[in-house]
């Protein structure tokens, strides 16, 4: 008896793909190619998450469909090594976190491979191979030498459990990314990428790409592109201007004080006339422990103090106006400065309310002193001089001109977007390639000296105060000057693990090279990335960053295409079964091991697309996957069915239907209904008892993308002729998926009375002779005269009775 065993023919299989090279991408290709790409993992010690096949199975079917269809595919896969816990690994065993790395990079590829995704393993790629950041390193000091890299004194938001700087976006709800601990501000000096240069370019590049609607509005919130106005208010009895940002110059006649950040150089630089110093510096400390998130999301008490002895002059009402300082204006955003206008925003309205403040209704409408009228951009300007009369929109182009006109201010863009800290005090990342030298300050070091590697260290935990443990490494931070030749030092600071991940799908392109980060005609030929599939969670970290990079090596020359990758889409997680976020201290973990062992690898594939909507996260369940297991055991059954005498198929349009859904849903992230279709063929297969060869091929071939091991075993056993990964992926001929069979109505004068089955290509003859022949027939033309049978082909059937 023939029996299911996946556990002998995945190993086959796997076996037959590395040592054949099934799966090689050509460089040089007439072929039409196709680049698809997934997030490279992390190779933490806890091996593969049942959450990483999701994505990887579902790009691995549109690889290996799109090599069916006879494209020239890349589907590469590599190692994002630098981080974190394997520094702290290494720390707590006292073991290099190279020798970590290596042991979770052979754990992870061997899982990998136990699954049979179809990756071209001879373009395997680790970001902590120096062949590897020697490039990364490289591509730092071209943004270093055109002024995208600087050094500056920051508050930055720092995790005391992680001893370690975070960017903006590694900061969730107030909280470090990795673990959790409540974010503090610490002033320290970093290395910063200016991603702002390429706020506009970012967004205008997204207008190229086919991202989903959700990704393509997390990166235009994150990039927060505003056009308004700066305005400069002067400050009484002083040379000195406030510069302010506003969205609403329309609304300046109503600007009855101002709001300065705490940290806004006027408090310091005024000290002298301020007059309740002590006060303002008393509330300066107490806000400098705020981070930008408490100050702004959680921010619902309004506090502040007057800098009494200091005021400005509103440049259109000439009044004097009062100037406080509140933590809800932040020093990161804008300049620092608002004019506050409490009649019509919320925040300064509050603000107004709590310590009493001039509220003036500028815009018509209900009365302001209670609400402020936010529905601002509907009526007329009132209170406001030359602007009366005027709708919100033609206000703002008067307010501009004239402010432009009398060198008062003028149109400006500002963005949300913020550089990128691109230091970190650890071990286990790229060392920044630049040194100090007291004559020339920072250099970056010779090209010709990358790699420059990471020094052997005895001890990996950095010092508490904060700094990088290559810091006490004063052998190798001593060093000379590229320029002057005098001593200099070298940085300590490491790259942050989102360095080696922004560029690594170039790197795919031409892993081997030793002259150039990727050949240029490989890159023309390869370029973009037709489609990335990642989390969610990447879109304003790695995504961003990404694209940046690439943009940059563009403005270079080093890269043909604008943007890196053509179409980006996002899987749901995969969760315990009890719902909930799969984690060890949840104790809701599923191995992927364990099911590949158990049920196999194209049972797990299965399973881990028939789950849910691909887009949507979903429950792991074990009836679920026993259930994926019991459809690839009646494929492998359904050989028995093959009828060799059967020359005629009874299916058909069930088949070139399948073919047509499953053609269509593997392109569109619909696995799960793909699968579901495929199912149901199967089902017909059995309740007709026979098929031909023909047709179990073709659904062999159909599934093969999903459960590529079983496929081949059977298309082997069959005979059917080479192997199923070099066949051709199955067309059909749209009349051939509409059923033959269809509903008619019969109407009799006009009125629609019952329906008949009949042959969509029926004549009248025959539709007639089955209408006759129906029940009804007789009941409605008892003691009448037909006068005449009207027969519309495919539509309706009337006959006149008299
Ligand atoms: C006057 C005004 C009137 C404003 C009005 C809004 C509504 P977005 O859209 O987010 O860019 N603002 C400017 N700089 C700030 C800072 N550093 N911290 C906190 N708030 C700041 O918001 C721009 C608006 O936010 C600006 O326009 C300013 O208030 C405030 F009916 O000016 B507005």
């Amino acid at each position: 008896m023939r029996e299911y065993n996946p556990s002998k023919i995945e190993k086959k299989w796997q076996k037959f793909w590395e040592e054949n090279k099934t799966f090689k991408a050509q460089d040089d290709s007439s072929k039409k190619k196709f680049y698809a790409l997934v997030e490279f993992p992390y190779p933490s010690g806890q091996g593969l998450h049942v959450g990483h096949p999701r994505p990887y199975t579902a790009l691995d079917i549109v690889a290996r469909k799109r090599r069916l269809e006879g494209q020239n595919v890349l589907f590469p896969m590599g190692w994002d090594a630098f981080g974190l816990p394997t520094e702290n690994y290494a720390i707590k065993h006292k073991i290099h976190p190279e020798i970590v790395t290596k042991e979770n990079v052979k754990r992870f590829k061997e899982q990998l491979q136990s699954i049979g995704f179809s990756f071209d393993w001879d373009r395997e790629i680790n970001t902590t191979d120096p062949e590897y950041y020697k490039w990364t390193q490289w591509i730092f000091l071209k943004l270093l030498e055109n002024g995208l890299a600087y050094k500056s004194e920051m508050p930055i938001n720092w995790c005391p459990s992680c001893k370690v700087g975070l960017a903006n976006e590694e900061v969730v709800g107030g909280k470090c990314e990795r673990c959790g601990t409540e974010v503090v501000q610490k002033v320290k000096s970093q290395w910063m990428l200016k991603i702002t240069d390429y706020a506009e370019k970012l967004i205008q590049g997204l207008d190229e790409v086919d991202f989903i609607d959700r990704v393509k509005l997390q990166q235009k919130n994150w990039i927060g592109k505003s056009i308004g106005a700066q305005v400069f208010f002067n400050l009484k009895n002083s040379d000195e201007k406030i510069e302010i940002f506003t969205t609403r110059p329309d609304t300046i006649f109503g600007a009855t004080y101002m709001v300065l950040s705490p940290e806004h150089p006027i408090v310091k630089n005024h000290k002298e006339q301020i007059e309740n110093y002590e006060e303002v510096e008393k509330y300066v400390n107490e806000v400098s422990k705020k981070s930008d998130f408490e100050r702004s999301e959680l921010n619902t008490n309004k506090t502040g103090v007057e800098l009494k002895g200091l005021k400005a002059i509103n440049p259109l009402t000439n009044e004097e106006i009062p100037i406080w300082i509140s933590d809800y204006v932040l020093m990161s955003y804008g300049t620092g400065a608002i004019m506050a206008v409490p009649g019509h925003d919320t925040r300064d309205h509050e603000f107004a309310k709590k310590f009493g403040l001039k509220i003036v209704k500028v815009i018509d409408g209900p009365d302001v002193d209670e609400k402020p009228n936010i529905e601002t951009s509907e009526g007329k300007l009132v209170n406001s001089g030359f602007l009366n009369g005027l709708s919100v929109k033609e206000a703002m182009e008067k307010i501009i001109a004239w402010l432009e006109e009398n060198n008062i201010g003028a149109k400006k863009t500002n963005y949300k977007l913020r550089d990128w800290v691109f230091s970190r005090q650890r071990y286990w990342g790229e060392p920044i390639p630049v040194v100090y030298c007291e004559k020339h300050g920072w250099v970056g070091i010779d090209e010709n000296e990358l790699p420059l590697k990471l020094p052997k260290v005895e001890d990996y935990e950095p010092s508490h105060d904060g700094e990088s443990p290559l810091s006490k490494m004063t052998d190798w931070v001593n060093t000379t000057c590229p320029i002057c030749g005098g001593p200099a030092k070298r940085e300590t600071d490491t790259m942050p693990n989102w360095a080696g991940s922004s560029w690594y799908y170039l790197r795919y392109i031409d892993p081997h090279n030793k002259k150039e980060f990727a050949d240029q005609n490989k890159l023309k030929y390869w370029l973009n990335v037709d489609w990335y599939n990642g989390g969610m969670e990447h879109t304003t970290l790695h995504l961003l960053y990404s694209r940046f990079w690439h943009r940059f090596l563009y403005d270079l020359g080093l890269v043909p295409t604008k943007e890196p990758y053509q179409k980006r889409t996002s899987h749901g997680m995969i969760l315990g079964k009890n719902g909930e976020k799969m984690s060890k201290s949840r104790g809701n973990v599923v191995n992927p091991d364990d099911v590949v062992k158990e049920f196999g690898a194209d049972t797990l594939r299965t399973y881990e697309m028939f789950i849910g909507d691909f887009e949507k996260s979903a429950p792991w369940s074990e009836e679920g996957v026993k259930g994926c297991r019991r459809f690839l055991e009646r494929v492998y059954k359904a050989f028995e069915l093959v009828d060799e005498n059967l020359k005629e198929s009874k299916l058909e349009q069930s088949i070139h239907k399948t073919i047509k859904k499953v053609s269509f849903d593997y392109e569109n992230l619909k696995y799960n209904t793909a699968i579901a279709s495929l199912m149901s063929l199967l089902n017909e297969f059995y309740d007709a008892g026979k098929i031909t060869k023909e047709d179990y091929k073709i659904f062999l071939i159909l599934l093969n993308p999903v459960a590529p091991h079983i496929t081949e075993e059977l298309w082997e056993e069959g005979k059917f002729g080479g192997y199923i990964h070099e066949q051709k992926w199955p067309e059909y001929e749209e009349e051939k998926t509409i059923s033959s069979i269809i509903e008619m109505p019969v109407q009799f004068n006009g009125k629609v009375r019952f329906t008949i089955e009949i042959n969509r290509q029926a004549d009248k003859e025959e539709v007639l002779k089955i209408a006759r022949e129906n029940e009804n027939y007789k009941t409605w033309t008892e003691n009448k005269k037909i006068v005449k049978e009207i027969y519309v082909p495919g539509k309706i059937l009337n006959i006149v009775v008299k």
